[in-house]
C-alpha cells in the first residue's frame, strides 16, 4: 500500500474536476485527481457547447482561456420556433449587455486537461475501486487502485467531481440524502458533423413532430438533436434518417440552409431532472452532475458545474488563505440556490418545448398539458417582459457570494 498527501482530494477528471484543480493550484492549495476511465474516454463523450459568462470567467481565472477566446464565439441571441414561426430572443438587449460563448465541453475539458499535465499536477487515470473514507473525520481519505497498486490518498478535503453514476453521493446516508428527480418520457438524439451550420445562432424548434435544435461547435462544425421515443435505440437511426426528420423539423429558412454529411457522432441520452440535497457531508462536497442533472433544454448542466466549482473555490481559499473553515458550512445552502433555479430553467423549457403527446406529466394529462404549455410558451415568446424572463435564465443568473 503507497500512501500519498494533498490539501484537496477530486475525484473525477470530467470538466467539474478539472477546473476546481486549475483554480486551486492557482491558489497554491495542492490537488490529486483521481479518475476511473482514460483522459480519451472522457474527451469522447460529446456533450455541452454553450457556456455562460460566469463560465466563461472562471476559465479565464484558471488562465485556461486562450483557445476559448480565440475560438469561441459569443452568441448575443438564439431562436425559438413553434411550428415554423420564429421569435428571436435578443439576450443582448433584454439582459442590458449579456451574452453566452459557443464553445464545446470536448474542448475546454482538452484545455484544461494541458494545463494539468503542463503544470505537472497529478491525476490518475484508470484509478479502480475509488473509496471515500472518514469523510467526517478531519482525516478523509480516498482508497484505489491504480496499475494493480493499492494507494491511500490523504487529504484535508474531498471534492465529489465524478458525476451521476459516481460514488461520491452514496458516500452521504441514505437516510440524510433527499432526491428529488423526474425522468421525462422522451430523450434526445444526438448527431455531431463536418458541415456548416443552418444559421448563425441557435434554433430551438418545437414542431407537432416532436423538438429539434439546431446548434454549432464552430463555423464548419454542426452539433443537432432530436426528440425521439425512450424506446427507439441508435441502430434505428441512419443519418440519412436523421437529415430527413431534421429537415422536417426545422423552420422552413433554416431547412433550406442544411448542409448534410456522414456523422462524427451519433447518439440517445435520456433526459432527467435530478438534485440531491444537501450536496456535502462532512469534509466531502459534491460538485456538478454529481450532485444535479438537468435536460439540456436549457444549455445548463455543465454551466450548473461551474457554478458549483466557483463556491467551492471561494471556499478553499478562504480556509487556506485566511484560515476561516467555518465558512465550508456555506457550500451546499449557496449551490443549491443557484442549481434550483438552473433546474427549474430546464424543466419549464422542456415542458414548453417538447411534446408529450398523450404521455402524462404533472398532474395534467396529455392533451390538455400541451394547451396550457402551448399557451405558456405562446405568453413568453410574445411579450418583451416574457422574453426577458428567457433571456436572464439563458445568459445565466449572477453567481453567490460567500457570507463575510
Ligand atoms: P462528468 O460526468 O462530465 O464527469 C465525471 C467524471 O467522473 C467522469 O470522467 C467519470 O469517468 C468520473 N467518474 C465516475 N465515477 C468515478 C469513480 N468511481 N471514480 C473516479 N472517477 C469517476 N450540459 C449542457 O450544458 N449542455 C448539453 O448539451 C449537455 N449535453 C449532455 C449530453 C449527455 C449525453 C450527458 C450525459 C450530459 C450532457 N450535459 C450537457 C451535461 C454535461 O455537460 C454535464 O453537466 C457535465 O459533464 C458535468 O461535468 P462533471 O460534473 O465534471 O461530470
Ligand atoms: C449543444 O450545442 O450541445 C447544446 C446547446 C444548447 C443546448 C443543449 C445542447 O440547450
Amino acid at each position: 500500500m503507497k500512501t500519498i498527501k494533498t490539501k484537496v482530494a477530486i475525484i473525477g477528471a470530467g470538466p467539474s474536476g478539472l477546473l476546481l484543480g486549475q483554480l486551486l493550484s492557482k491558489q497554491g492549495i495542492s490537488n490529486i485527481i483521481v479518475e476511473r476511465v482514460t483522459g480519451e474516454y472522457v474527451l469522447g463523450r460529446i456533450r455541452a457547447g454553450i457556456l455562460e459568462q460566469g463560465f466563461v470567467d472562471l476559465v479565464r481565472e484558471a488562465g485556461v482561456a486562450d483557445r476559448m477566446d480565440a475560438e469561441g464565439e459569443v452568441h448575443e441571441g438564439f431562436e425559438i420556433a413553434v411550428d415554423g414561426v420564429s421569435t428571436r430572443i435578443d439576450m443582448k438587449k433584454l439582459t442590458g449587455g449579456d451574452a453566452v460563448v459557443c464553445y464545446g465541453q470536448v474542448d475546454i475539458t482538452e484545455d484544461l486537461m494541458a494545463a494539468r499535465s503542463s503544470a505537472g499536477l497529478e491525476t490518475y487515470y484508470e484509478a479502480d475501486g475509488v473509496e471515500l473514507k472518514n469523510v467526517k473525520s478531519e482525516s478523509p481519505s480516498v482508497s484505489f487502485v491504480h496499475n494493480g497498486e493499492k494507494i491511500e490518498l490523504e487529504c484535508d478535503y474531498i471534492a465529489g467531481c465524478d458525476g451521476f453514476h459516481g460514488v461520491s453521493r452514496q458516500t452521504i446516508p441514505a437516510e440524510l440524502r433527499t432526491e428529488h428527480e423526474r425522468v421525462y418520457p422522451f430523450g434526445w438524439l444526438g448527431l455531431l458533423s463536418e458541415t456548416p451550420p443552418v444559421s448563425e445562432e441557435l434554433i430551438y424548434s418545437k414542431t407537432k413532430r416532436g423538438f429539434a435544435l439546431a446548434s454549432m461547435r464552430s463555423e464548419t462544425r454542426s452539433r443537432y438533436y432530436l426528440q425521439v421515443p425512450l424506446t427507439d435505440k441508435i441502430e434505428d437511426w441512419s443519418d440519412d434518417a436523421f437529415w430527413s426528420e431534421l429537415k422536417k423539423r426545422l423552420p422552413v429558412k433554416a431547412a433550406a440552409n442544411l448542409v448534410t454529411g456522414p456523422s462524427i457522432e451519433k447518439s440517445i441520452a435520456p433526459l432527467r431532472s435530478f438534485i440531491c440535497e444537501p450536496m456535502q457531508y462532512g469534509n466531502m462536497f459534491l460538485v456538478g452532475d454529481a450532485a444535479h442533472i438537468v435536460p439540456p433544454t436549457g444549455a445548463k448542466g455543465l454551466n450548473l458545474a461551474a457554478s458549483d466549482v466557483a463556491t467551492l473555490y471561494k471556499i478553499m481559499t478562504r480556509v487556506y488563505k485566511e484560515g476561516d473553515k467555518s465558512c465550508i458550512d456555506q457550500y451546499s445552502e449557496i449551490a443549491l440556490r443557484r442549481v434550483w433555479h438552473g433546474e427549474r430553467f430546464s424543466w419549464w423549457m422542456t415542458n414548453m418545448m417538447h411534446n408529450f403527446g398523450d404521455m402524462s406529466s404533472h398532474e395534467l394529462e396529455g392533451e390538455t398539458f400541451e394547451r396550457f404549455m402551448e399557451s405558456e410558451l405562446s405568453y413568453f415568446t410574445s411579450s418583451e417582459n416574457g422574453k426577458r424572463v428567457i433571456a436572464e435564465q439563458y445568459v445565466g443568473l449572477p453567481y453567490e457570494e460567500l457570507a463575510p
